[in-house]
């Protein structure tokens, strides 16, 4: 082997001399006149240049063990911050501190300049992260595969209550943590036509080429030497593209069209996350990652394999959602138009190389694309969706004799106004394994949205509850509960085997030991205040109950019906009912889709209702609400820790999982929820007396809109209700109509059931010691939720792959 054993000594000398050197040789300066910058990016390449050792080693032993490789496939990664988490994963925390300080520099200022990048909208995005974390952590060989967006996900203000969105320049001082590997480029066809070639192969011939330039970042296991990648695509034009003449001539805008049309593919994340508006450019970004990781993935498996028999055996591609399921396609072309392969043996390879995860049950938020659209933009692609459409058709007709309705809702072509390929259809026909994100949601999936497959193919639908890393969400987030956990439990191997979180269950019983995290929480709350004051001028009492709901906005996580419950307390205090009440903050954050109507409204009406309380001198003693800007990772960081209740309270059978519910479980705050997605888990395991269990499950939701619902009864029916929505008339009228007129959410039927539940929380809140055996407890049997668990069990039931450990 040529490669050289570490450079990167582990002392704080050796930590500091690195600094002092990347000032020097990176940056050309000294620590005298260094700006702020120049010493974060200096610190920044010495910490990730510890972990360079060990991605080397890694590389070589999965080079020497030519192993199947996981390769994930996703558009969105939120991957939150990389300083605090590469400290910690390369073992360099303490020494590093030792370091800055004997430099007489200030690791919280440097921790602020670091930027996370935002490359995701919400829970999948965070999901995608926290699996290449457990991934790298379980020594699996993988790959994560992604778009480098030039602006990842808008930054969010408030402008009278409403949100205005303000672009992502994430990369502006450049991003010190990704290598650049620009000699290794892919292309990408778009537009074009097709010719015949021998049988069913064809050449495609395309109108326009783009060039895919990789950069990746480095994915470090905790507790173990390997170190895996994230491989991010960036559009780039061809070198010679720019036009001198035209520029010449004073053409500017025309010199570099051609460069903005090219670069234009990755230049922005699409900022929705349910409905689909079908856009040409987010097919091009689709199809831009898929050619490029497919290239890579192809180029990888040729370093050891010849035979493509081998590729399903080395390869297998987990694909997020159906954002990248074109690769579908992509591979059959490269197999059949390329490589030459018949179309059953390509066919038999590329659905034993593909894995399908679906995230939603909302029908709108399944992709379909115009096939008008497909066969512009990719006219080979679409026929071969058709072929393997017709093809799949046949089996079903096979199964199904005479059954034309079968082969219409089966069919990867939908057919209406226009014909549309569904992607879900495709996943799913084109891949050996389905899988849903919490048991509710994977059993929902095979009764409705794919009942069809399910039951043509039953073996090949599977569950794989969604989790969440310790390392970032316990271990990073809440340093305080982490060090307490340790102290009681006795060693730090709780962080990689979440399930001895049990042992803390005797503790929950020890009045020391109580006192002892009921401290920690109120720390940590003190912490949200100074930031809350801050980010908002929100004063904050951090001994009141921490009441969190931070999530995307979308109407059917009902965040109305959370301000709903706000209105009511309001009401409550301001006529003197103070009697049952305690003290509590109320903190929300999340974005909007910036077309989301409805969503942008239910937000401004929290900010307006967070003045009227706030500014209500007799309420605001006991309640306070504060809305926080901008929700990302970084901030999830910072709430989760002082969260005491989690609100969780989507309409049932909406939520495919969620991910904010473990986060919040984990660090001991109690859930309010209704029986949606892994709330179902978090209560079979946190125990029914440790949850707050409200509303409708999935068949007294199918029973009330089977009988008829009229939103307007409950109105009619509940005075308190009836004061609240008034209230709220006055603040918007129009989401008052809706709530009355149609309320799709059901908010109105569950209301009632929901306050009752709140006031039996306060009740609880003032039982302090059982509350806080209850949030020890949360925390003591959340050990389900780690994503190592949630690795584990692809690596079983859909991988079929184990470890490979890689020599210190
Ligand atoms: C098609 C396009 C508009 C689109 C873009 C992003 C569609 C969906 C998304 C993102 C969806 C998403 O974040 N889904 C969430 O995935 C989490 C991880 O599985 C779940 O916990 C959560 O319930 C689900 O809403």
């Amino acid at each position: 082997m040529t490669y050289v054993t570490s450079h990167a000594g582990d002392t704080p000398g050796d930590f500091g001399r690195d600094v002092l050197s990347n000032l020097y040789y990176q940056r050309g300066t000294t620590l005298e006149s260094a700006s702020a910058q120049d010493t974060y990016q200096s610190v920044a390449l010495t910490v990730r240049n510890r972990l360079v050792d060990r991605y080397i080693r890694t590389a070589a032993a999965h080079y020497r063990a030519n192993p199947r490789f996981i390769y994930y496939l996703s558009a969105e990664y939120m991957l939150g911050k990389q300083l605090d988490q590469n400290l910690l994963y390369s073992g360099t925390e303490e020494c590093a501190r030792r370091a800055l300080e004997g430099l007489g520099l200030s690791p919280s200022e440097l921790a602020a300049l670091d930027v996370e990048p935002g490359l995701g909208n919400g829970g999948l995005g965070r999901l995608a992260a926290c699996l290449l974390d457990a991934m790298a952590t379980q020594d699996i060989p993988a790959v994560g595969y992604g778009i480098r967006y030039d602006f990842g996900i808008f930054k969010q203000d408030f402008r009278d209550g409403g949100q205005v969105e303000r672009p992502d320049n994430w990369t502006f001082y450049g991003n010190p943590w990704e290598f650049h590997a620009s000699d290794d480029q892919q292309t990408v066809g778009f537009y074009g036509h097709t010719e015949p070639l021998d049988g069913l192969r064809k050449s495609w011939v395309p109108g326009e080429v783009v060039l895919g330039e990789p950069s990746h970042m480095l994915v470090p296991g905790y507790g173990t030497t390997t170190v895996n990648i994230i491989r991010l695509w960036r559009a780039r034009a061809a070198r010679e593209s720019f036009d001198l003449s035209r520029f010449g001539a004073g053409q500017y805008g025309e010199a570099v069209e051609e460069i903005v049309r090219s670069e234009n593919i990755s230049k922005v994340l699409y900022p929705d996350d349910s409905t689909e508006l079908g856009r040409e450019l987010r097919l091009k970004q689709q199809h831009f990652l898929v050619t490029c990781a497919l290239r890579d993935i192809v180029r990888r498996f040729r370093l050891r394999n010849s035979d493509w028999d081998d590729f399903a055996g080395k390869v297998m591609i987990q694909l997020n959602d159906t954002h990248p399921v074109m690769a579908i396609a992509e591979l059959m072309r490269m197999l059949v138009d390329e490589e030459g392969l018949e179309w059953d043996r390509a066919w038999s390879i590329t659905r034993r190389t593909f894995a399908y995860t679906c995230h939603t049950l909302l029908p709108e938020a399944l992709e379909t694309w115009p096939v008008a659209l497909v066969q512009r933009l990719l006219p080979r692609h679409m026929e071969i969706i058709f072929l393997i459409n017709h093809l799949f058709l046949q089996e079903v007709a096979a199964r199904y004799p005479g059954d034309e309705g079968k082969l219409r809702e089966l069919s990867i072509i939908g057919e209406g106004d226009e014909q549309r390929v569904r992607m879900a259809h495709l996943a799913v026909v084109g891949s050996s394994a389905v899988n849903g994100v919490a048991e509710l949601h994977s059993r929902l999936l095979a009764a409705t949205t794919l009942h069809g497959f399910a039951e043509l193919w039953p073996g090949r639908f599977h569950n794989v509850t969604n989790g969440i890393s310790p390392r970032r969400f316990m271990r990073l987030a809440n340093p305080r509960l982490s060090e307490l956990i340790t102290e009681r439990i006795g060693d730090e191997r709780w962080l990689t085997d979440l399930d001895r979180l049990t042992e803390l269950e005797p503790a929950a019983d020890d009045p020391a030991f109580r006192e002892r995290w009921r401290e920690v929480k109120r720390l940590n709350r003190v912490d949200l205040a100074h930031h809350a004051l801050a980010a908002t001028g929100v004063a904050l009492d951090p001994d009141a109950l921490c009441d969190v709901m931070i999530k995307r906005f979308h109407e059917y996580k009902r965040q109305l019906m959370r301000v709903l419950h706000v209105v009511a307390l309001h009401r409550r205090i301001h006529r003197g009912e103070v009697a049952d009440v305690v003290p509590r903050t109320i903190v929300l954050a999340g974005k909007a889709a910036p077309g989301y109507y409805a969503a942008k409204r239910i937000m401004r009406l929290a900010n307006m209702v967070a003045g009227l309380v706030n500014n209500d001198p007799v309420v605001s003693p006991y309640l306070r609400v504060v809305f926080l800007p901008d929700y990302n990772v970084s901030r999830a960081q910072l709430i989760i820790p002082a969260a005491d209740l989690s609100e969780q309270i989507s309409l049932a059978g909406k939520e495919a999982s969620g991910t904010s519910n473990m986060k919040l479980a984990l660090n001991g705050a109690l859930t309010i929820g209704t029986l949606d997605g892994a709330n179902v888990e978090i209560r079979d395991r946190v125990g029914a007396a440790e949850f707050f269990l409200f509303g409708l499950d999935t068949t007294g939701v199918a029973a009330l809109k089977d009988r008829g619902y009229v939103p307007w009864e409950y109105y009619d029916r509940d005075p308190e209700l009836r004061e609240v929505l008034d209230v709220v008339a006055g603040f918007d009228k129009e989401i008052v109509d809706d709530l009355l007129h149609r309320d799709e959410y059901l908010t109105l039927a569950d209301y009632r059931a929901y306050v009752d539940c709140q006031d039996a929380v306060s009740r609880a809140w003032q039982e302090r010691d059982l509350w806080t055996r209850a949030s020890i407890l949360n925390t003591a049997r959340s050990g389900f939720f780690s994503a190592d668990r949630t690795v584990r069990d692809y690596c079983r039931d859909i991988w079929h792959i184990s470890p490979l450990r890689i020599d210190g």
